[in-house]
């Protein structure tokens, strides 16, 4: 009966693994809804997963030492207390030199985890290593409020490319409420702000997640590799309607983010008057 129990509960550790192991391949994994499936769906978002991943070795081969210790030491305990065992008891003070081993080598690990994932982070967070196209400014700003985006696009100048995007609103300017678009193979850099309360930018696919705080214009950049729609999400519980909170992101061709913008400079312009006139409609001649 002793060595039952301890292999019940030798049973729970295997089953984790094996639940991990078949993850991927059920869909329970990274978010898969995107154009690119479970892939990140962004160059960065591809080096995020491989430090996910190289974290998620290091933590299981210490899970399973831990477990196959563990199992020992319980195999080991059922059997002493077997009849006719005649081993007697032993008490240890522990071992200065395994605590040292144990303290040196996990701190190790963190130091290296934490060395080796600085050039991510920095492409990420630090502005001055985001990428070079970046550097045209900003396509947008998005300003987060509960419980919808809001986002501002800079107008099309003369030339129909779109004009750098001010930080005060300018009336050229262009409004959309959950549509974001940005050019698919491009980086691009938004500006984030909230208008009220605390919410988080997070582009699931992409692996981009930034909170915005009250206050700070804080710029995201991101370079969706496929075109298609993505998911922008509010991943900070912002209030009763965090969540709805669900807008789209649209990767898309140069061209394609351009008409984008001439109809939604068509349709912010549009007064009422139709261009052509209805059927049967009075037209002014100059015959009369
Ligand atoms: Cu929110």
């Amino acid at each position: 009966m002793k060595r039952f129990w301890c292999l019940f509960f030798m049973i729970w550790p295997v089953l984790a693994l094996y639940v991990c192991w078949i993850a991927p391949s059920m869909g329970w994994w990274f978010p898969f809804t995107g154009p690119t499936g479970m892939k990140a769906a962004s160059p960065l978002g591809e080096r995020i997963d491989d430090l996910f991943y190289m974290i998620l070795y290091i933590t299981t081969a210490t899970f399973v030492g831990t477990q196959i210790a563990l199992g020992y030491v319980l195999f080991k305990g059922a059997a002493a207390t077997d009849e006719g065992n005649t081993e007697k008891a032993w008490y240890s003070h522990g071992s200065h030199n395994l605590e040292v081993i144990w303290t040196i080598v996990p701190a190790c690990v963190l130091l290296f985890i934490a060395l080796y994932q600085m050039d991510v982070w920095a492409q990420y967070r630090v502005k001055d290593s985001f990428p070079s196209e970046t550097k045209q400014g900003a396509i947008a700003e998005v300003t987060a409020r509960q419980f919808e985006w809001r986002i501002r696009y800079p107008g099309l100048g003369p030339d129909g490319k779109p004009l750098p995007l001010m930080p005060e609103p300018q009336p050229t300017d262009l409004y959309t409420v959950n549509d974001l678009h940005a050019v698919v193979g491009k980086a691009v850099m938004i500006i984030l702000e909230t208008q009220d309360v605390q919410h988080s930018f997070f582009l699931p696919e992409l692996r981009v997640k930034q909170d915005a705080v009250p206050g700070l214009d804080i710029p995201v950049w991101f370079k969706a590799s496929k075109s298609g729609d993505y998911t922008l999400l509010c991943a900070e519980l912002c209030g009763w309607g965090h969540y709805k909170m669900k807008a789209r992101m649209v990767a898309e061709t140069e061209d394609k983010y351009l008409e984008f913008l001439q109809n939604l400079t068509k349709s912010q312009n549009y007064d009422g008057v139709p261009e052509t006139p209805a059927e049967g409609a009075p037209v002014a001649s100059a015959a009369e």
